[in-house]
């Protein structure tokens, strides 16, 4: 009999988004004509947006190489600029020099994105400065105005994965507001995975992380009170770490750029995380239960610049090399509680991604020693849990020892408490034979698809023994 699940659980929309990772976000629009802009006024004027050589087929192929399955196109950032030839405003790509004013942004990627086997997604975003700069402005009309854009969005692009509505300068839409436009996506994209800020706490599947320099907490709960989305600025550490018995099933999402702004400035180009950067960012989100929103400002060209490709696709050949190899493949197990019939100790260390271990109802506490056949040298773990049958886990520890006796604890990785989709720990290089994982408190059974210790990629830089980024 399989273990019941327990407390708040994901829906299929956020078992999806879990298994994507990494998903990229491409920030371009008319900011990136002006010089060193983030947060357009509204006001530039619509002549300047001419990139001279855009391929959403490079972004494509960038991502496909860097093993990301999805991507987040801004359709329409603060400044209100539409990469779309949107049938409700003048203020977007036809009245621009670009493809003589025929060119549509939002279609090109994607058509790039579906052509290559990728999810696209889009950003439009809630607050907008160009409809307030209206004399006629008022919110019941931008409610009716964002809501039509949002059906031609959702309409005439294929399969939309995921929508954004970013909370910065969105605190006068009200909760009643976003209603509508939930039901627009519900209605027209059920696949379609919400981030949900502020006043539209209701509705998000996924939350925003509580910063954006690619930290998710420790520990980071998929679960939180959905008021700690309302209240955001008197709740970021909840945001950041979730909490534990959250009446809610809300994971975070980790929003961060690979340059230090979001949209594409040419003095940033030294700026540009580097591979061990981003697998600092990538162990501090996807290994904290989180998924990574990784930004790539494309460039006036309308490319992604080459240093950006080539970090990234580094970063996906660190993530495979490390994972490559579980050291605790063909180890023999021993468990304390486990459940027996299917869910077996080698379910931990198979590839299955379906077969996973449990312990017997009335145990929530376990102790697993893996004996490996040689000794093996190590300085990384990771261990994922059943994420359909909820939180069970709360708090962990992994140990090793030489003879299966005398066990030294690994640094960093004693009390643990969230695990989820997958938990990563770093630590300095250790040599051993035995390794203990110790399961010491829980809400319920527990049910595990994967342990494994793993040496990380030979392709980080080492100094004096410790990784330098
Ligand atoms: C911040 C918003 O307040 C939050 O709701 C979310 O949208 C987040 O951005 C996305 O990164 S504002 C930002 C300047 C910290």
């Amino acid at each position: 009999q399989a273990p019941k699940p327990y407390g708040p659980t994901p829906s299929a929309r956020q078992k999806e988004w879990y298994d994507r990772e990494i998903i990229a976000f491409f920030h371009f629009g008319i900011n990136t004509f002006e010089d060193y802009v983030n947060e357009g006024d509204g006001k530039a004027s619509t002549a300047i947006f001419n990139p001279t050589s855009l391929d959403c087929n490079q972004w494509a192929q960038t991502m496909k190489l860097a093993g990301i399955s999805t991507g987040i196109l801004v359709a329409k950032h603060a400044d209100g600029f539409c990469n779309w030839p949107s049938a409700y405003t003048d203020y977007s790509v036809k009245n621009t020099p670009w493809r003589n004013g025929k060119g549509d942004l939002v279609k090109e990627f994607t058509n790039a994105f579906n052509a290559t086997g990728l999810k696209s997604a889009l950003y439009l975003g809630p607050h907008d400065r160009h409809e307030h700069l209206s004399p006629l402005y008022s919110i019941p009309k931008y409610q009716s105005y964002y809501a039509n854009q949002l059906k031609e969005l959702l309409t005439n692009y294929g399969p939309i994965w995921e929508t954004w509505w970013d909370g910065a300068g969105a605190d006068e839409l009200t909760t009643p507001v976003y209603t509508e436009w939930e039901k627009i996506v519900r209605s027209l994209q059920p696949n379609c995975v919400i981030f949900g800020t502020k006043n539209s706490y209701r509705f998000a599947d996924v939350r925003w992380v509580g910063n954006e320099s690619g930290l998710a907490g420790d520990p980071c709960w998929s679960t939180i009170d959905s008021i700690s989305i309302k209240d955001e600025s008197a709740h970021i550490k909840e945001l950041n770490e979730g909490q534990v018995n959250g009446n809610a099933y809300i994971p975070a999402e980790t929003d961060v750029s690979i340059r230090p702004s979001w949209f594409y400035h040419p003095e940033e180009d030294k700026d540009v995380k580097t591979p061990q950067q981003l697998w600092d960012i990538y162990c501090n989100s996807v290994g904290h239960n989180s998924v990574l929103l990784l930004n790539f400002p494309p460039d006036r060209r309308g490319l992604i610049h080459p240093i950006d490709s080539a970090n990234v696709v580094q970063l996906r050949h660190i993530i495979d090399e490390t994972f490559a190899n579980n050291l605790l493949a063909g180890a023999s197990i021993k468990a304390k509680n486990g459940r027996g019939g299917i869910y077996k100790t080698s379910n931990l260390i198979d590839k299955d991604p379906n077969s996973y271990y449990a312990t017997k109802d009335e145990s929530s506490t376990d102790e697993i020693i893996f004996k490996m056949k040689s000794t093996n040298t190590f300085d990384c773990l990771m261990i994922q849990e059943v994420i359909e049958l909820g939180h069970r886990i709360t708090e962990w520890t992994v140990e090793y020892a030489d003879d299966g006796k005398s066990w030294k604890s690994i640094p960093g990785a004693s009390n643990k408490q969230s695990i989820g989709h997958k938990w990563i720990v770093r630590f300095p290089s250790i040599t051993a034979k035995y390794i203990r994982l110790r399961i010491t408190k829980g809400n319920a059974s527990a049910a595990l698809h994967t342990f494994g210790i793993f040496k990380q990629s030979s392709k980080l830089k080492k100094q004096q023994g410790k990784y330098i980024t």
